[in-house]
């Protein structure tokens, strides 16, 4: 492994809980169709694009419906969600987050964001964070969701470093696995039982500093 030139980061779930209004977002789609969708139902559509959450929830609910439809479900579920991250605040920052990325900055540690997310741009401008990250790579550039690695080669490609010289940071399995492929080394958030592939899993970014980021590299 390559001496460590950038991070790359996740964004639900390692910059902010956006998944807290995918629920809302989802479940009240799932209730106009009939049926109930638990915050456990929910756990399994973290860093899943859009269209493939919606294929999860049709298949808990037993529903099966037209691509047309299926669309016009995707794009109604989405007006909705955005309608809560537009009231976002910087206050919602996940704890560490902020700092851990300012420190990067000093450090002259590149930064990029990899996420599933099309609305990612608006999410970083509500956090008022665009300005710390380089290069944004979102689910708007992609064609291949993770656990491809598109999303985080295209990120190292955007800093212009080798995918060796990066680490990831994730809180989704797919996530982890997508960095592995990459050839990149990949900090877990979260459970150490789901996210066990990555070098380190820890619990968020408040345990994460400048110094521990280069201990990866040894
Ligand atoms: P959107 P990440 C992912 O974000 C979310 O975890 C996932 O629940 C969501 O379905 C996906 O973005 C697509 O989001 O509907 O806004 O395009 O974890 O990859 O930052
Ligand atoms: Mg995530």
């Amino acid at each position: 492994m390559g001496q460590i030139k950038a991070c790359l980061f996740d964004l639900d779930g390692v910059i902010v809980d956006t998944a807290k209004y995918h629920y809302i977002a989802w479940k009240a789609l799932a209730n106009e169709l009939g049926f109930d969708f638990t915050e456990l139902d929910n756990e399994r559509l973290k860093g899943v694009s859009r269209m493939a959450s919606l294929n999860i929830l049709l298949e808990i609910g037993g529903v099966t419906l037209s691509d047309e439809e299926k669309k016009r479900l995707a794009e109604k579920k989405n007006e909705n969600y955005r309608t809560y991250i537009l009231e976002m605040k910087p206050d919602e920052i996940l704890d560490g987050a902020e700092s851990f990325l300012k420190e990067l900055k000093a450090k002259n540690i590149r930064i990029a964001l990899g996420s599933a997310s099309k609305n990612a741009m608006t999410i970083l401008e509500r956090l008022e964070l665009t300005h710390l990250f380089e290069a944004i790579i979102d689910g708007t550039k992609v064609s291949e969701a993770k656990p491809d690695p598109e999303v985080f080669l295209k990120g190292a490609d955007a800093l212009n470093v080798e995918p060796e010289e990066c680490v990831v940071f994730e809180d989704a399995e797919a996530g982890v696995e997508a960095a592995l492929a990459g050839k990149m080394r990949c900090v877990g958030i979260g459970s150490p039982k789901v996210l066990g592939k990555a070098n380190i899993v820890i619990d968020g970014l408040h345990q994460m500093d400048y110094n521990k980021l280069m201990s990866l590299q040894d």
